[in-house]
């Protein structure tokens, strides 16, 4: 048993099993972000290790104490494959997806929830922080602070919160609201979504809020005060212009561009193979610009990046069909012998690679149905340090709220994003520069490690604010 001051509780830990059975630590940016406060307090991480049925002594990994929870088979399909991932994500999503609520996976998620609060509750030290990621663990700040009243306790929500009414189709509506109401400060991508949470809090459980404040009532007849807000995420952005100004990074964008025939204009789309991510939209505005003879095969590509995500759900597989059937009836009917109209690549590349293509790549489409924040329209722009390419963004990307300068679109609306990829292949490099300098300053302003100071200070001076009183 470790006594760590702060302690963060993700559904995975942030480590992966390297090919010669040893620990490296996962690409993701959750963890670069976290990583230095967690080195400089001796923090402590519980979490999954990524295969079902293990059990895991703890151990140290650069500094942090990992703790793993076993998920048992049955437990990965219910838990994760299931309540997180067919019942909240669509339902969190504005329901692009149908949800489907079952008992059982409700059932496997509450259990799943208590054993990694139970483990928080083990790790942290007496009067300890406790950081808790995500819609997995919704359950976890209630069921922790009824163990460990002496903690402080955050929550951070990386993908929307729903309006009520569609919330409100949750049968165990009050059961999440009352367990992510145990933290302290409840943290949100955009003010909406905590404006959407408010909402529900007072609708649902009939509770007061004022501006962020939502007082909560205790068991003794007392009250307390949580704070729901938007604490909108980042990214490392400096080991993003790091990797754009290495020479190799930008001789390899070189390169693509010549594997592709030195097309005039290359566009590029990068995503998990998800619902949420408008792929299928992209697909259809762009088949129908070279059907309607704007944009011609050998002027123009697209690449599309679609890594693997999520493979044993059904809608996933689903999707995966649609779109590898609209990519090849393009490409069947605009390829030319020398040139491809879509690059579709179902895989994953390293960090390197990504930045290259970003290099490579004169226009970048993000047009999400809806997505918490969108960090790749980021990544794009810190990569971007020759001040050149346009961002195409979905106003229902989290992202929208902060990158003004970008293009902004509605993919709903096929024939407006048409004429928003029109305009952003045409678009002079001076409209470009003066663009991308406005991105990039808040990109930079703002990175990852603003984010989870300004959360952690928030914390703190919710902490301190109880104690006093
Ligand atoms: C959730 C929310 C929110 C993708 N393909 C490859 C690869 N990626 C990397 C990207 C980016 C990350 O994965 C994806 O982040 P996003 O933010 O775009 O989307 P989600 O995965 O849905 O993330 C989202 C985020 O949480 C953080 O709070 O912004 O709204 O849905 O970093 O670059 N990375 C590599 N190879 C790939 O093939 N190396």
């Amino acid at each position: 048993m470790s006594e760590a001051p702060l302690v963060v509780v993700a559904n995975r830990l942030p480590v992966d099993r390297d090919p010669d059975g040893g620990w490296r630590q996962s690409p993701g940016g959750l963890v670069t972000a976290l990583e230095p406060v967690m080195r400089r307090t001796r923090g402590a991480w519980v979490g999954w290790a990524g295969k079902p049925g293990l059990d895991i002594e703890p151990f140290d990994f650069e500094g942090t104490h990992l703790h793993p929870v076993r998920l048992d088979a049955d437990e990965v399909e219910n838990y994760y494959e299931g309540f997180s991932n067919d019942t909240i994500w669509p339902l969190y999503h504005d329901v692009i997806s149908a949800p489907r609520y079952r008992r059982v996976w409700w059932d496997a998620y509450v259990a799943v929830n208590e054993r990694f609060a139970a483990a928080a509750a083990d790790v942290a030290a007496e009067g300890a922080t406790v950081w808790v990621q995500d819609y997995q663990l919704q359950l976890v700040p209630q069921l922790l602070r009824d163990k460990r009243p002496d903690l402080t306790i955050g929550y951070f929500h990386h993908i929307p919160f729903p309006a009520y009414g569609l919330f409100a189709q949750l049968p165990w509506r009050r059961q999440v609201l009352e367990g992510l109401l145990g933290a302290d400060v409840i943290g949100f991508q955009r003010v909406q979504d905590a404006g959407n949470f408010a909402r529900a809090v007072r609708r649902q459980l009939r509770l007061d809020t004022k501006a962020s404040g939502i007082t909560v009532p205790l068991p003794d007849g007392g009250e307390r005060l949580a704070l729901a807000r938007a604490f909108p995420i980042s990214i490392d952005a400096d080991s993003y212009i790091e990797m754009a100004r290495r020479p190799e990074i930008q001789a390899r964008a070189a390169e693509i561009r010549a594997s592709l025939g030195n097309p005039k204009k290359i566009l590029l789309g990068v995503d998990r193979l998800d619902y949420t991510k408008g792929i299928r939209h992209r697909l259809k505005a762009f088949g129908e610009l070279l059907e309607d003879g704007r944009v011609k095969t050998e002027d123009v590509t697209l690449v599309q990046v679609a890594s693997p995500s999520r493979e044993r759900v059904e809608a996933y597989m689903q999707l995966r069909d649609e779109i590898e059937v609209m990519v090849g009836r393009i490409n069947g009917d605009h390829d030319t012998m020398h040139h491809t109209a879509i690059r579709y690549l179902h895989q994953s590349f390293p960090r390197e690679e990504m930045v290259a293509l970003y290099l490579a790549s004169d226009v970048m489409l993000v047009t999400a149905l809806r997505d918490g924040m969108n960090l790749v329209a980021k990544e794009y722009v810190a990569s971007r340090v020759d001040n050149r390419g346009v961002l195409v963004l979905s106003e229902f990307a989290g992202a929208a709220d902060e990158l003004g300068s970008a293009i902004r679109i509605n993919p709903h609306d096929i024939d407006g994003l048409k004429d928003a990829v029109v305009r952003a292949i045409e678009m002079p490099g001076a409209e470009q520069g003066r663009r991308m300098r406005a991105l990039r300053k808040r990109v930079l302003e703002h990175d990852v490690e603003d984010w989870s100071r300004e959360f952690l200070d928030t914390l703190a001076d919710v902490s301190r604010a109880r104690t006093s009183a």
